[in-house]
């Protein structure tokens, strides 16, 4: 079978929130690129995950003329509530501490926003390629390979973005003799529920002596809850009666009292882990978002660190292109990574603060206890994390 050949300036793995948000920014700046995508448009729309903005990717979305819906349908969120069981809750405000808000806007919304801003550029989006591989990333004529209903492509391009996510080829094609890997798996999960219900007025996340919780939502008439459950569980395990009766033992009394139940129409559970490659670039490669780093969702940084990656890697890209300057494009790795790390960290001491941890001893429950303390006596710890959640500068 003859091989078809195509050639672009940037080859784009993987057409999620951080492939989609690269083509569409460097389209905006006249480089040429394609997204190869495993998926199919209507697979990929119909994932559920993140639901909570950063200051700094509501501002890279209104940058790029995809904030119209976003202003419509999102909310703005002044902060958020932490409890701890038999403890006075605490509001985390971001406004008072850093003048700056988040947006209660769900992954699902911003993917479909972007299907639609490439749709209307005519920008190339190959879905339901398969057998994608990455060849001679360490050349100056890198290129990729892959299937497409029976016929056999080899797509040449200047360079390659890995934005395949965590379980996706592209971080994989870096030596493993230069890759190194940081990871934190957790003993539990997050078991996640979708239901037509009012959410309650703002995101509440909980520690109880049963486990974590929170109350999020995606729009009015949309409500999204998690309960910490163990690694072991499956779906079928918790019944919606099960997942209410949990969630509301869980959750402080004032908050619990407003919930509004209803049947879940999803229900998911998500493993948690810590993880982060490096370095994120080698030779013509550049890895962005989760196929670089994963972090528990307890600090909503996951989709927030692929769209920095994002903002660092078009960054690049466009100087190297506009004023054949590579400094950008040299450093994104490095530059990238402080805010990883840094994002990890926080997800890390949130994740500690948050959850029931099976091996936990007395000390350390009496450190975790000390640390929610903290936050209620401390305007130096309030002023920490609202900086953290808001999002650090990009
Ligand atoms: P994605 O994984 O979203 O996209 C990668 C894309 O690459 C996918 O479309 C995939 O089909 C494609 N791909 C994979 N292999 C390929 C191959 N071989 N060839 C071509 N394409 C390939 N973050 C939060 O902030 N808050 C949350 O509550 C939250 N909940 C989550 C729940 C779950 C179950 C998961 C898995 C993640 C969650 N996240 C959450 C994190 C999530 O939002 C990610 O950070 C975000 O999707 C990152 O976007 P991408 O890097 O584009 O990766
Ligand atoms: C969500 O709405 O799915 C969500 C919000 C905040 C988090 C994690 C998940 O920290």
């Amino acid at each position: 079978m003859a091989v078809k050949t195509m050639k672009t300036q940037v080859a784009i793995v993987g057409g999620g929130p951080a492939g989609m948000m690269l083509s569409h920014i460097l389209s905006e700046n006249g480089i040429d690129c394609i997204v190869v995508e495993r998926q199919s448009k209507d697979y990929v729309l119909s994932r559920i995950r993140a639901g909570l903005l950063e200051a700094g990717s509501v501002q890279l979305l209104r940058d790029h003329g995809l904030s119209e819906r976003m202003d419509r349908e999102g909310k703005v969120k002044r902060g958020s509530w932490i409890a701890r069981q038999g403890m006075e809750s605490y509001f985390i405000d971001t406004v008072k501490w850093t003048g700056q808000s988040m947006m209660a806007y769900g992954q699902t919304n911003i993917t479909e926003d972007l299907y639609e801003a490439r749709e209307k550029a005519a920008g190339a989006i190959i879905n339901e390629a398969t057998d994608v591989a990455l060849h001679d990333v360490n050349s100056d004529a890198p290129y990729l390979t892959f299937e497409k209903s029976g016929d056999s492509y080899r797509l040449a391009c200047d360079y390659i973005a890995g934005c395949d996510g965590f379980h996706g080829p592209s971080r994989k094609a870096i030596p493993s003799d230069i890759l190194q890997v940081f990871e934190r798996v957790y003993p539990f999960g997050w078991l996640g529920i979708m239901a037509e219900v009012p959410p309650l007025p703002d995101l509440v996340y909980a520690y109880h002596e049963r486990g974590f919780a929170l109350a999020s939502q995606r729009n009015p008439m949309l409500s999204r809850y998690y309960v910490q459950c163990p690694i072991s569980d499956s779906v079928e395990d918790w019944s919606d009666d099960r997942f209410w009766e949990e969630l509301l033992a869980r959750l402080p009394e004032e908050a619990a009292s407003q919930v509004v139940t209803g049947p879940s129409i999803e229900k998911s559970i998500a493993p948690l882990r810590s993880f982060v490659a490096e370095p994120m670039q080698y030779g013509r490669l550049f890895l962005a978002g989760d196929a670089a780093h994963i972090v528990p969702p307890t600090g909503a940084k996951g989709l927030n660190l692929a769209f920095s990656d994002v903002f660092y890697l078009s960054r690049g890209l466009i100087e190297t292109y506009k004023s054949n300057q590579t400094q950008y494009l040299e450093d994104y790795s490095n530059t990238a990574l402080k805010r990883v790390w840094a994002s990890e960290n926080f997800s890390w001491r949130m994740t500690q603060l948050m959850h029931v941890f099976p091996d936990t001893d007395a000390f350390e429950e009496k450190i975790q206890r000390n640390n929610y303390e903290l936050l209620l006596s401390s305007e130096a710890h309030q002023r920490a994390i609202a900086t953290e959640y808001v999002g650090l500068p990009f």
